[in-house]
């Protein structure tokens, strides 16, 4: 029996609940409103490193491009709250407190994707690094709005929450958008230490602490690190300071509470890691994937804004033991104690 568009949809609402989303929401699949922005910004350079976002562009804002004869696009999302944690001398994004979301996330849409390709569609799914403008089409399906940190709100979930998607042939009706709820807060503006959010709805990724620790790959402007404080992997700050936080309930998912043994650590102990421990430490994290020459790269830039002369020597002996580019920034660690003292 062939099943009404309706039908269709109402069970890939119920099959994505079953597979563990906590929201599944539908868009038509078309350009996106918002990619005159998206060119602006890449063609103002504010990207940074990130020159996979160039690649294709007209793909990422269009996802006729990427699956030929697309109708729709589901856009699903996955709470991700940690909850609580210990105290410890750094801080670490919630996102990455405990496993790894791509590859949780991979599997839940491989199980989706399979239903759906029984009910007649040919789809490509997404998390993170496909060439599509999540955000834009989770807003375009009313799963939430983009805020004017840029990160997606849910009205339920707040800001704790992955996105990914699946684009399909399969025509299902499009869900309404939603109104934008930011009214005159500015919070995630004033929250952010950097000034990246240079205007409503627009970052200087240059500027975000989540950039300059995770995706910038060399050195890190001198100017910047003072601000960056202890945060040595992602930022929370903008999110953290979003009033519709209020009621954002712990994750199902338990892959993503926080794993006490990171606790167990102090900016110190990190400052001794081998890429033995590195690896068995983060072994499914997130974290592992910056690679141990930058974690170390971050751990002196806390250490510099936090530490006293009792990390000196230790300093001093991390960069005789690695290359160049932890070497200068255990070198600034130790002129800024210094400067401190
Ligand atoms: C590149 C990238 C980054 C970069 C750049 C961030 C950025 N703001 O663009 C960096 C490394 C800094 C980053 C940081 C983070 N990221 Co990131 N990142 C991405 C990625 C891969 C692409 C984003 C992108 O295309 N940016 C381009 C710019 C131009 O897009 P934009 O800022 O969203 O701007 C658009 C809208 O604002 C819109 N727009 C403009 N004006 C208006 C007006 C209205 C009314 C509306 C509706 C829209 C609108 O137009 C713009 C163009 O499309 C996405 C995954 C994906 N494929 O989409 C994840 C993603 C956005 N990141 C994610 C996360 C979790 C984070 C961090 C929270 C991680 C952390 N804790 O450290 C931070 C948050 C920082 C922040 N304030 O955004 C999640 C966000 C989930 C959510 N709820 O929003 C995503 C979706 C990954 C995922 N699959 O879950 N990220
Ligand atoms: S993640 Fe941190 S640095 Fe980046 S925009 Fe938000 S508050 Fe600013
Ligand atoms: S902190 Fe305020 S302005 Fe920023 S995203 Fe949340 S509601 Fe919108």
């Amino acid at each position: 029996m062939q099943l009404s568009p309706q039908q269709l949809k109402t069970n890939i609402q119920f099959i994505a609940q079953q597979v563990g989303f906590d929201d599944c929401r539908f868009s038509i699949a078309a350009t996106s409103p918002h990619s005159d922005r998206f060119y602006e910004w890449l063609a103002e350079g504010t990207a940074g490193d990130m020159k996979w976002l160039e690649r294709d562009p007209h793909r990422r804002v269009d996802p006729r491009e990427v699956v030929p004869g697309a109708k729709t696009v589901i856009s699903l999302a996955l709470n991700y709250n940690p909850g609580e944690h210990p105290q410890s001398d750094y801080r670490i994004a919630k996102y990455s407190l405990n496993q790894d979301y791509h590859d949780i996330i991979d599997g839940m849409l491989k199980d989706l994707n399979e239903a759906l390709a029984e009910m007649g569609g040919q789809q490509r799914y997404y998390v993170d690094t496909g060439p599509i403008l999540e955000r834009d089409f989770a807003t375009a399906s009313g799963l939430g709005w983009n805020g004017k940190s840029t990160v997606q709100i849910h009205p339920k979930l707040g800001t704790w929450f992955f996105l990914c998607e699946l684009i399909t042939t399969l025509d299902i009706p499009p869900d309404q958008a939603h109104p934008d709820r930011c009214g005159k807060c500015t919070s995630c503006i004033q929250a952010c230490p950097t000034n990246a959010i240079t205007s409503p709805r627009k970052m200087d990724a240059r500027r975000c602490i989540s950039y300059l620790t995770i995706e910038h790959h060399g050195s890190i402007p001198e100017a910047l690190r003072p601000l960056m404080g202890d945060r040595i992997y992602g930022c929370d700050d903008c999110l953290t300071a979003c009033p519709w936080n209020k009621f954002a309930a712990l994750a199902r998912e338990t892959k993503f509470h926080a794993k006490q043994e990171i606790f167990q650590y102090s900016l110190r102990d990190f400052l001794t890691f081998d890429e033995k421990k590195f690896r068995h430490v983060f072994a499914k994290s997130p974290i592992k994937r910056i690679k141990l020459e930058k974690f170390l790269r971050n751990i002196c830039v806390a250490i510099g804004n936090t530490g006293d002369v009792g990390d000196i020597e230790l300093l001093q002996a991390t960069a005789k033991q690695h290359g160049m580019l932890v070497q200068e920034h255990a070198e600034w660690a130790i002129k800024e104690i210094q400067t401190r003292q």
